[in-house]
């Protein structure tokens, strides 16, 4: 996006703000989506991730009151605003997209900080329901509006720990912390390197167009969810087989040979720990490729991951599969489905020229299926999440 796109986006944002609640905005702050590299499960066996955050972000005008009122409205909502104090607040208390914003509000309550009510506007271009971490983007930007009108002083890292607390605690998600800390921690450019046990991170520079590549998402417009039982059932059965090995977590297993014949007796076990250590390897491939420069090498490793989701997590979906298969017929250099899983979208890795063939072959096999059509756009790393006005002079 360029500076005039954003500018004017702040502008809409800001003016319907002030249409809504009669006064200007202290401030307007983003939050990016963001799609993930490889690195897919592993966030909560504290393993390793590579997000690049989107251009696609959550944007919220908000103004302190002076009461603890809160009033919520959304550009994109069809419902009027949403109202609440914060002491009303309860895990579950609101529904719908205003939980990810009272769960914010509710966490910072828990951990004692002082808050007043606000008046809050959002308006959001990152798709919901495509696996591309809206929800994460709502938390966080609300987050970090807070962290800087209330003078919090909380370090981004702690930002995105507390995100990822109010929803699993106040949403009911059962989710680990890759996509609050890829929207509050992404740089421009860059895709982050993330240790999920002690959020350690790198940022390794990520300039796809330098390397004459481009990175494609499919959505699939199959509809995932995290609150659903089948996240929950990987999650218990990934601890489950780090119980039966002994470790704390998966991503303690040292030897993975040994690990995966200690599960024979446990199918189920064995595959969800065979795909969890063998894509914090691909992580760790990936990163050691990108810092090469190999970037054409990148393709196999994430062609290998969807195989990995598609055969020992089982969290893909035909529709996935299919954006893969023909993606790589095509000629494309890798792809697999990025995010929760079970839909939601697909990353091809491929040249620049090709992308548009692969994306309009994609939408045939589709129609041949009367699946819906797919949509698709080409990513950039864009920056993490920040305030947009009033910026700096
Ligand atoms: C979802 C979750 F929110 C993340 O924490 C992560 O587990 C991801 O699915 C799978 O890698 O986006």
């Amino acid at each position: 996006m360029t500076q005039q796109q954003l500018d004017a986006v702040v502008e809409k944002v800001s003016k319907e703000f002030a249409a809504l609640y009669g006064s200007e905005p202290e401030g307007v702050w983003q939050a990016p989506g963001r799609v993930n590299l490889i690195g897919e499960h592993t966030d909560y066996n504290d393993g390793f991730v590579l997000p690049v955050a989107l251009p696609q972000a959550a944007r919220l005008a908000v103004a302190r009151r002076a009461d603890g009122v809160v009033r919520l409205h959304s550009a994109q909502g069809a419902g009027g605003t949403v109202e609440f104090t914060l002491d009303s607040l309860r895990p579950g208390s609101v529904p719908g997209w205003g939980a990810y914003l009272a769960g914010a509000l509710w966490v910072l309550r828990e951990q004692g900080h002082a808050l007043s009510g606000l008046d809050l506007h959002l308006d959001s271009d990152v798709p919901t329901g495509a696996g591309l971490s809206s929800s994460a983007a709502l938390e966080c930007a609300l987050l970090l509006a807070c962290d800087e009108l209330f003078g919090l002083g909380i370090d981004r890292p702690t930002l995105a720990r507390l995100a990822q607390r109010s929803e699993n605690d106040y949403v009911g998600a059962p989710v680990g912390v890759m996509d609050q800390t890829a929207s509050l921690c992404c740089a421009e450019g860059a895709a982050l390197f993330l240790d999920t046990r002690d959020l350690s991170q790198r940022q390794v520079p990520l300039d796809l167009a330098g390397a004459g590549l481009a990175l494609l998402v499919v959505d699939t417009r199959v509809e995932h969810g995290h609150a659903d039982g089948e996240y929950r059932h990987r999650r218990s059965g990934c601890e489950r087989a780090a119980r039966l090995l002994g470790v704390p977590a998966l991503r303690d297993v040292e030897d993975v040979d040994a690990a995966l014949a200690a599960l024979a007796d446990d199918e189920e076990a064995q595959r969800l720990a065979r795909h969890v250590l063998t894509e914090n390897d691909r992580v760790r491939e990936a990163v050691r490729l990108l810092d090469a420069g190999e970037f054409r090498a990148l393709g196999p490793v994430l062609t290998a991951g969807h195989a990995s989701q598609r055969d020992d997590f089982r969290i893909s979906c035909p529709q996935s599969d299919l954006v893969v298969e023909t993606a790589l017929a095509q000629g494309a250099l890798g792809a697999r489905q990025t995010g929760g899983g079970f839909g939601g979208c697909v990353i091809v890795l491929t040249t620049p020229d090709l992308a548009p063939a692969i994306a309009e072959a994609v939408t045939s096999a589709f129609a041949s299926h009367a699946w819906n059509a797919p949509t698709s756009f080409l990513a950039t790393p864009a920056p993490g999440a920040r305030r947009v006005a009033p910026t700096a002079e």
